[in-house]
Parts: C-alpha cells; sequence; structure tokens
C-alpha cells in the first residue's frame, strides 16, 4: 500500500484571470477528507485583499506564483502544515516577506527561482512584496 502523504501536491492554475476565476488542481488521491476547493470569483480591478477569489488548499503544498506586480493568489487558505511554495514568475524583483502573522520569514529578493515555507501555526498573515508596497500584498489564513 502506498503511505498516505509524501506527494500530495496542489497546483494553483491561474485560468482566466481577467474573469476573476482561479482553478485548483490536485494531484492528492489519497485525501479523503479533501473536499472541492471553493473558489469564489470576485472583480479584481483592484486587487485587495477584500476582493481576491479565496482560494482553499486542502493539500500539503500550495504554489503561490510572484508575477509583475501581484500574488497570485493573493486569498489563500490552507491546513496546519502546509508548505507554501512561492514561484517567481515575473520578470521583476520581488519578496515575499511575512510582515504580520504567527511567524515571520523573508525570501529576499530575488527574480526567479522559488522559495518555501511550511507554516505549522494557525493564524492569518499578511505577506507582502517590499518594493511594491503597499499594492502588492496577499493574505494567507491557516486553518
Ligand atoms: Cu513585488
Amino acid at each position: 500500500m502506498p503511505s498516505a502523504g509524501s506527494a500530495a501536491t496542489a497546483v494553483v492554475v491561474l485560468a482566466g484571470f481577467a474573469g476573476g476565476a482561479a482553478v485548483l488542481g490536485t494531484s492528492a488521491s489519497a485525501a479523503p477528507d479533501a473536499g472541492p476547493s471553493s473558489v469564489t470569483s470576485g472583480h479584481l480591478a483592484h486587487h485587495d485583499d477584500s476582493a481576491s477569489p479565496l482560494v482553499t488548499v486542502a493539500a500539503r503544498t500550495a504554489t503561490v506564483k510572484i508575477v509583475d506586480n501581484r500574488f497570485v493568489p493573493s486569498n489563500l487558505s490552507v491546513r496546519k502544515g502546509t508548505k507554501v511554495k512561492w514561484v517567481w514568475a515575473g520578470r521583476g524583483t520581488h519578496n515575499a516577506r511575512a510582515a504580520s502573522g504567527p511567524t515571520r520569514f523573508d525570501s529576499g529578493l530575488r527574480s526567479s527561482g522559488s522559495y518555501s515555507r511550511t507554516l505549522s501555526k494557525k493564524g492569518t498573515y499578511t505577506v507582502v512584496c517590499d518594493p511594491h508596497l503597499p499594492h502588492m500584498k496577499m493574505k494567507i489564513k491557516v486553518r
């Protein structure tokens, strides 16, 4: 029997961003409690927290794309213990820094590659990109 859980990965795929829809794909096959993700469409004219679609991830890894100049998705809900992986997908230089939340972290400024952080405490993070404040930020709820 394959052991549960070593490779459960959810990749957030951006589809039709102009329409405000995000599609969540998951390769997890052995998670009976991994219900359908809830994705709420919103208006994205100004991507502040209240207007961002909430992407709920029930797998062990959640991927956030860093594009020029925003986090995609910018409103994320994950379970405690989820590894959040930021992937630099734009051309600019950005960082991902926990400005508030249960713990602090900072990826440092970069323009490619990725940065991962396992979030093991419940709470709500505000993650910002320092060069592009006040607009470039995201929220992560760890439940
Ligand atoms: Cu930035």
